[in-house]
C-alpha cells in the first residue's frame, strides 16, 4: 500500500501568480521542491477539496510530463478522490475548462507557459482554474501567495509514475486517475455550437482552400481531428501539427512576428483563402485572409456583429466585454445591438464572474484571444471556427468581411508596441512618474490631439464587487484616439512595457491607410509624455503587433 510523505520544505519568496498563473524560467521550476511547494499552497487554499475531483493537463512543453506525475501523487496525497488527466498528460487550455465543467470538478491544474518559448532553457507554468472552469480569480491567486510564503511541508504519495498513453481506469494510493482522450469531448462542444454540415460544404466545393498552423504546440490534434477529420479539410491543412516539448524551437505565438512563415504563406501567389495559428496552450488566435490580418479587436468585434449568423449563438447576446486595452471596435457593435459592453482589466479571471451571471455571451482581448460562455478560458480553435461557420455562410473573402465592417462602424487603426526585457526599476519609475502627472494632462495638445481624460484604470467587478487597482494607465484623447501603458504581468526575465495605441476613423476613404502611419503622431505623442524612448533607452519597440 502506497504511504504519504509529509516532506520539510523551505518557502520561495516569489511564487505570486500573475495575469496567468505562475510563469518561471523552467530552471526555477526545477529549484529543489518548487514546484511541490506551489502545487501544496493551491491544495491547501481550498481545505474543502477533500473528497472532490482535479482535471490536470499541460500544453506539453518540457517539464510537462515530469511535473504531472508530481501533481497526481500530490493529489492523492491531498484527499482528491479522483483525477481526470488527458492521455500523455496532454490537454489544451479551453479543454482543460470544458473538462472541469462537464465534470463538476472542484477545480483544474493546467500547466502550461502559453505563448512563452519552451524547452529546458525557456518557460515552465502553473495555472489553477477553479469550479466554473476560469482562471482563479485575484483573490485566490493572493491567497495562494500567501501560503506559499509561509509553507512548512507537503504531502506526497510515495509511487511510481503511472502509465498515461491510454484511456481508462488507474489507481494511486486511496484516488483514481482517470486518462481521457484530451480531443473528444472538445471536439464534440464545437459540433454542437458550429453549423459543421455547412463548413463541410466549403471544403467540398473545392473553392476554398485553408492553412492552420499549430506552430508545434497543443492545438495540432484538435484541429487535425475537427477540421481535416469531421470538416473533411484536405490533409495537410493544418501544418506544424505534431506537439513538441520545446515547440520546434519556435515561439509558439500566433502573432505577425513569430507566425511569420504562415504570414509568408498567406501572403504568397496562390494564397489560401483562410489562414489561422493558435499559440502554446491552444487559447490565443490569429485570424488571416489572403493578403490580409484581421487585429483581434477588429475580430471579436466582426464576430459580436455576425454572432446571429452562427448556430450557438443564434439567439443573440446578452451582452459583451473586452479587456481595457482591447479596441473600442466591439463597444460600437455592442451600441448598434442595444448590449452592454463591459470594460475589464487585462487577464481571462476578470471575464469569469460576467459568464457565469449570464451577463455576457462574447468576450476578447486584443492579445489575440476571444471566447464566449461556452467554456471559461479564451479559447484559440473555437475562435478559427467561428470564422471558418461565418465564411461558410457569408461566402465571402475575410478582407471583404472586415471593410465591410469598417464601412458599417468605421475603421480602428490599432497596434501594441512592446519594450521586452527592460530594466524593472526605470520601467516602473516611468510608469510611476506618468502616474503622478495624469492630473496635468488633460487640456494638453500634442500631435493634433487635444488629451480629454488620463487615468489610472480601475475596476469594481459588477458581480462579485471585488476592486483592482492600478489596472494600466489610459490617455484619451476623446472618441478620437486613445493610448494606455501597462507593465506585462506574464514575463519572466526583466520587465515588458506594453504601449497600446488606437485611433478611430470614421471616414472610409481613409480606411486603406498604413496603421503604422495612421498612429505615429499619437505615439510620438506619447513619447512627448512619458519620455519612453529617452528613458528606455529603447529607440523602438521589440514587437509590433
Ligand atoms: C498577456 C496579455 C493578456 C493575456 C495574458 C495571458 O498578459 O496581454 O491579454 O490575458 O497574456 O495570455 P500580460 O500581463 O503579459 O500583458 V496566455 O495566452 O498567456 O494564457
Ligand atoms: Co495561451
Amino acid at each position: 500500500m502506497a504511504s504519504v510523505r509529509t516532506v520539510a520544505t523551505t518557502p520561495y519568496p516569489d511564487q505570486r501568480p500573475g495575469t496567468s498563473g505562475l510563469r518561471k524560467r523552467v530552471r526555477v521550476f526545477l529549484q529543489p521542491n518548487y514546484l511541490e511547494n506551489f502545487v501544496q499552497a493551491i491544495f491547501d487554499a481550498f481545505p474543502e477539496r477533500r473528497g472532490g475531483t482535479l482535471v490536470l493537463g499541460g500544453d506539453g512543453r518540457h517539464h510537462n510530463a515530469e511535473a504531472i506525475q508530481v501533481i497526481l501523487r500530490m493529489a492523492a496525497a491531498n484527499g482528491f478522490e479522483r483525477v481526470v488527466v488527458g492521455r500523455d498528460g496532454i490537454l489544451s487550455t479551453p479543454a482543460a475548462s470544458h473538462l472541469i465543467r462537464v465534470r463538476g470538478a472542484f477545480g483544474g491544474i493546467i500547466l502550461s507557459a502559453s505563448h512563452n518559448p519552451g524547452g529546458p532553457e525557456g518557460d515552465f507554468g502553473v495555472k489553477y482554474n477553479v469550479g466554473n472552469g476560469g482562471p482563479a480569480p485575484e483573490a485566490v491567486t493572493e491567497r495562494i501567495w500567501a501560503i506559499s510564503r509561509e509553507l512548512r511541508e507537503y504531502r506526497i504519495l510515495e509511487a511510481e509514475d503511472l502509465p498515461l498513453g491510454r484511456p481508462g481506469e488507474l489507481r494511486l494510493g486511496p484516488m483514481t486517475v482517470e486518462v481521457v482522450d484530451p480531443v473528444a469531448d472538445y471536439a464534440d462542444l464545437m459540433e454542437r455550437l458550429f453549423d459543421f454540415d455547412r463548413m463541410r460544404a466549403l471544403f467540398d466545393s473545392g473553392l476554398f482552400r485553408m492553412r492552420y498552423d499549430a506552430m508545434h504546440a497543443v492545438t495540432g490534434p484538435y484541429a487535425r481531428e475537427i477540421l481535416e477529420r469531421r470538416l473533411g479539410a484536405p490533409p495537410g491543412t493544418v501544418v506544424n501539427g505534431e506537439p513538441l516539448p520545446d515547440f520546434g524551437g519556435g515561439h509558439p505565438d500566433p502573432n505577425l512576428v513569430h507566425a511569420r512563415a504562415l504570414v509568408e504563406a498567406m501572403h504568397g501567389r496562390d494564397a489560401p483563402d483562410f489562414g489561422a495559428a493558435s499559440d502554446g496552450d491552444g487559447d490565443r488566435n490569429m485570424i488571416l485572409g489572403r493578403r490580409f490580418f484581421v487585429t483581434p479587436s477588429d475580430s471579436l468585434a466582426v464576430l459580436a456583429a455576425n454572432a446571429h449568423r452562427v448556430p450557438g449563438y443564434a439567439r443573440g447576446l446578452a451582452g459583451v466585454a473586452r479587456s481595457m486595452p482591447t479596441s473600442r471596435a466591439l463597444d460600437r457593435v455592442a451600441a448598434r445591438l442595444g448590449i452592454d459592453c463591459y470594460e475589464t482589466p487585462t487577464g481571462w479571471k476578470f471575464f469569469g464572474s460576467l459568464l457565469d451571471a449570464g451577463r455576457i455571451t462574447l468576450c476578447g482581448e486584443e492579445s489575440f484571444g476571444t471566447g464566449s460562455d461556452h467554456v471559461r478560458e479564451k479559447d484559440g480553435l473555437w475562435a478559427v471556427l467561428f470564422w471558418l461557420n461565418l465564411l461558410a455562410v457569408r461566402r465571402e473573402p475575410v478582407e471583404a468581411i472586415v471593410r465591410a465592417h469598417w464601412r458599417e462602424h468605421g475603421r480602428h487603426y490599432y497596434q501594441r508596441h512592446d519594450y521586452e526585457g527592460l530594466d524593472p526599476d526605470p520601467a516602473a519609475a516611468l510608469l510611476e512618474d506618468l502616474r503622478r502627472a495624469l492630473p496635468s494632462l488633460p487640456g494638453r495638445r500634442l500631435g493634433g490631439l487635444e488629451v480629454s481624460a488620463a487615468d489610472d484604470f480601475a475596476y469594481t467587478d459588477p458581480v462579485s464587487g471585488e476592486r483592482s487597482e492600478r489596472q494600466g494607465i489610459r490617455i484619451l484623447f476623446g472618441e478620437e484616439a486613445r493610448a494606455v501603458l501597462r507593465l506585462s504581468g506574464t514575463g519572466t526575465a526583466g520587465a515588458t512595457l506594453r504601449l497600446y495605441l488606437e485611433r478611430y476613423e470614421p471616414d472610409p476613404a481613409r480606411h486603406g491607410l498604413d496603421p503604422g502611419e495612421v498612429l505615429a503622431p499619437l505615439a510620438a505623442a506619447v513619447d512627448a509624455i512619458a519620455g519612453l524612448r529617452a528613458r528606455l533607452g529603447r529607440e523602438r519597440p521589440d514587437v509590433v503587433t
